[in-house]
């Protein structure tokens, strides 16, 4: 008699640390930090199946807050959902490289007046099917600066224009391949030089943005961090 109470303790016990154990490790509070990193719902700086788990859970109720909720957000919705989980999942299985939302990028410079410099006009955390065809002016101060030289960087199937003389203002990069790119590119490089005092901002215009969906390509939906030239 003794022996089977002490046994029902001991499960229940068991039982109990158990569940602690396992609340414990999907809260994320042991060693919970801070992260930006998408799908990474519980900021331990790793995005995997307990991050899936925590964002299941929120969406049902059981979790009224998670510790990084921003990040939970993965597709850009405005909703935290199973299809958030579903994508982390599809990540942990090794079906798609990264939830970090694409950019479309354009670098920085300081330069003096009468001097050249280059940036770099690029796409970044482009996944499957892959980067197909892209249509991207950049537009600066024509009054700051001139456009030396435009080189496309692309050197693989398909086709790749630079126009510096695009517009009076303005850059315009274009491509196309039927090989999806991935990851992340430059697909122009441009030498800008300085011709008066001032800082001229570099705005990225997206025309075209599609992915290598074969027979019908779609939109990617991409940032854009756009960058400046300050010429003293
Ligand atoms: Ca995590
Ligand atoms: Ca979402």
């Amino acid at each position: 008699m003794a022996q089977a109470a002490f046994g029902s303790w001991w499960t229940r016990s068991a039982l109990a640390a158990l569940v602690g154990c396992l609340f414990l490790a999907l809260a994320g509070h042991a060693t919970a930090g801070t992260s930006s990193l998408s799908g990474d719902a519980n900021c331990d700086g790793r995005v995997n199946s307990i991050d899936a788990a925590l964002i299941l859970q929120f969406d049902v109720g059981l979790l009224s807050s998670l510790r990084c909720q921003d990040n939970a957000e993965t597709n850009r919705d405005g909703r935290i959902n199973a299809v958030d989980a579903l994508r982390v999942l599809q990540v942990v299985a090794g079906f798609m490289d990264t939830l970090e939302p694409p950019l479309v990028t354009v670098g920085s410079l300081p330069l003096m007046v009468g001097q050249q410099g280059f940036v770099d006009v690029g796409v970044r955390n482009i996944i499957r099917p892959g980067l197909c065809c892209w249509a991207i002016d950049l537009r600066y101060d024509p009054d700051v600066l001139s456009v030396v030289e435009c080189q496309a960087r692309f050197t693989g199937m398909g086709a790749v224009v630079c126009d510096p003389d695009f517009e009076a203002d303005a850059v315009r990069v274009s491509g196309a391949t039927p090989v999806g790119l991935l990851g992340d590119l430059v697909l122009a490089t441009i030498a800008f030089r300085c011709t008066a005092a001032g800082t001229s901002p570099l705005t990225l215009d997206v025309g075209v943005l599609a992915d290598a969906t074969v027979g019908n390509p779609q939109a990617i939906d991409a940032e854009v961090r756009n960058g400046t030239i300050t010429c003293t």
